[in-house]
């Protein structure tokens, strides 16, 4: 048994998601932790709402509400969000929680005394217009990389590259569109990543078997260029981790904050401390997970995340916890997704273009999302969401392949054996050839779940169902039935089991409809069927059931168009 932490990229706070960011970090985060609990291992599966910086502060701003009171009861609906996909976070924890606020005094504190904080003067762009600085995303521009034009002052969302408002082309405010910017002088905060350039290239060589979308990322910006630039991780804002060390404040820099993205990924950590608050539990209990000096050396720890925030986890991170000296868990893993399009176009939060989370459950549940989403992941390339697809996959995949087999089987079984696991007969060829093949491509799942390969561990569980269909399809206990029941009860009883052992390795993805399986089933054993021929004879003789009701409904042409429409174009 082995204890493996997960981290999400966490949701920034500033209002509801869309799938494509759903599908870039929390769900295969949440796929991969369902498949590690259900091997047996101990894993700790963290996330959190990303509440500091200008996202929060202009959502806030654009709500009309104090950001602290916009920020809880935005974490609140993320949350209830979050449940309805099911994911199963050990914690979904706050940013701004008092855990994040010290942690990140304590490591902007170690870094000081590392000499890798320097604070120096400087330039800064200031709006006349709106009376104030303009930091990250409070200014817009030209990517001075790309040529995006929406390019932030922060980072490019095209091209990934991190920047500074000064570097933007054509800048204007993104509170009032204001172009009569200055610059100003102030005093800020650096870290001095360049310090630690050849340590983080040193330890990105030895990640061995990182995939190259992320490695690639990560040696650009070490590389390119003037190779990695110091940062500044001060704003001039309201809401966030005031600069300040044991409760003082650092001398010129009153008033100001820690930057969101120096703050945000110290929360996988402070959200790790929340959950044992959370649970009345004791320092030790998370710092097992945390510090190799404390038990965390054997943890295997995994991220996820969308291509636009490697940067951040490859090379500001690690530099922070490699900085402070102290032991804190690296990274093992990172797993980095491209970007998911929508119908021919990008989603777009500000123009309400695409599916948001709320609406998605609104239309459908979770476990329909939760399929088309994984088994079509923007894994090696960009992949894209159009209706016609969605509709194919859930009447294909979910309804016809692996919802019919149930029905048909427990249906067929009540009304010739009644509902109960069949008595007698004995199996032949026909099911150790099934046993064989359904052991080959078990054995091929859980090779892809091991490796977070979604898309591919997505087909070969589609190829197990399809296989239980043929096997029904030759076997055809209907008309065997009508010749000679008790092969028929044979294999009704293995079909049964069969569906059972379906409910076990499909809850990954579909959780909510393999635990309504399980129930109808009158069956709590979860436990994993490495054995398949052991596993396809979990339920006795006359162990009894119920004739579930439709597990996954078809989506008509109808409504397909209805919803092609309705997510075009304004939100
Ligand atoms: N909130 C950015 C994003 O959602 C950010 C991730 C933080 S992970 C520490 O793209
Ligand atoms: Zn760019």
């Amino acid at each position: 048994m082995a204890r493996i932490l997960i981290t999400s990229a966490l949701p920034y706070i500033n209002g509801i998601k869309h799938l494509g960011n759903l599908v870039g970090s929390q769900l295969p985060a949440d796929l991969y932790a369902r498949y590690m609990r259900a091997r047996g291992h101990e894993v700790m599966f963290i996330c959190a709402t990303d509440e500091h910086g200008t996202p929060a502060e202009i959502a806030a701003a654009k709500a009309n509400q104090p950001v602290a009171e916009y920020c809880a009861e935005m974490h609140g609906v993320q949350s209830d969000l979050a449940r309805g996909f099911g994911l199963s976070f050990d914690h979904f924890g706050r940013s701004s929680s008092a855990r994040n606020h010290a942690l990140t005094q304590h490591f902007a504190k170690r870094l000081g005394e590392a000499g890798l904080i320097e604070q120096v003067s400087e330039k800064q762009v200031y709006s006349q217009t709106d009376g104030r600085f303009l930091p990250d995303r409070y200014i817009e521009g030209t990517c001075p990389n790309c040529g995006y034009e929406r390019a932030r002052g922060d980072q490019c969302e095209n091209c990934t590259k991190q920047l500074t408002p000064l570097e933007l082309i054509e800048p204007r405010s993104a509170i009032s569109g204001a172009t009569d910017l200055e610059v100003r002088e102030t005093h800020h905060l650096h870290l001095r990543q360049s310090k630690l350039r050849d340590t983080l290239d040193a330890w990105i060589d030895s990640q061995r078997g990182w995939p190259v979308l992320t490695t690639s990322i990560a040696k650009k910006w070490l590389h390119d260029g003037d190779g990695l630039q110091d940062r500044g991780i001060t704003r001039d804002l309201d809401w966030g981790v005031q600069v300040q060390f044991d409760g003082a404040p650092w001398s010129g820099l009153e008033g100001k904050v820690f930057y969101v993205w120096f703050d945000a990924p110290i929360e996988y950590i402070a959200a790790t401390a929340e959950w044992a608050d959370a649970h009345g539990k004791d320092e030790a209990a998370w710092r097992r997970w945390w510090r190799t000096d404390e038990g965390a050396d054997d943890v295997r720890y995994v991220q996820f995340m969308g291509k636009d925030n490697v940067p951040f986890h490859t090379l500001s991170f690690p530099a922070t916890l490699i900085g402070s000296g102290e032991p804190w868990k690296m990274v093992d893993y990172i797993k980095s997704f491209n970007y998911l399009n929508y119908d021919g176009g990008q989603f777009s939060t500000s123009l309400g273009r695409g599916v948001f989370m709320d609406q998605a459950l609104e239309i459908l549940p979770g476990d329909y999302w939760r399929w088309w989403l994984l088994s079509h992941a923007p894994e090696n390339s960009d992949s894209e969401f159009t209706w016609e697809n969605f509709q194919a996959s859930v009447n294909k995949d979910l309804a016809d392949v692996l919802g019919n087999l149930v029905s048909r089987v427990t249906k067929f079984c009540r009304s010739k054996f009644g509902e109960q696991v069949p008595d007698g007969g004995t199996t032949g060829p026909r099911e150790a050839q099934l046993v064989e093949s359904l052991t080959k491509r078990l054995r091929a799942y859980e090779t892809h779940m091991e490796a977070m390969e979604v898309r591919k561990s997505a087909t070969e569980l589609r190829a197990l169902w399809v296989l239980g269909n043929e096997y029904l399809q030759e076997a055809a206990p209907w008309s065997s039935f009508k010749t000679d029941p008790e092969q028929a009860a044979a294999q009704i009883r293995l079909a049964l089991n069969m569906i059972r052992f379906y409910a076990v390795i499909s809850k990954p993805f579909i959780p909510d409809a393999s635990a309504r399986i399980m129930a109808d089933l009158g069956c709590d054993d979860w436990s994993w069927p490495s054995d398949v021929a052991a596993a396809l004879e979990h339920l006795p003789a006359g162990h009894g059931f119920t004739v579930p009701e439709v597990l996954f409904a078809k989506i008509s042409d109808e409504s397909r168009s209805e919803w092609e429409e309705r997510f075009s174009g304004q939100r």
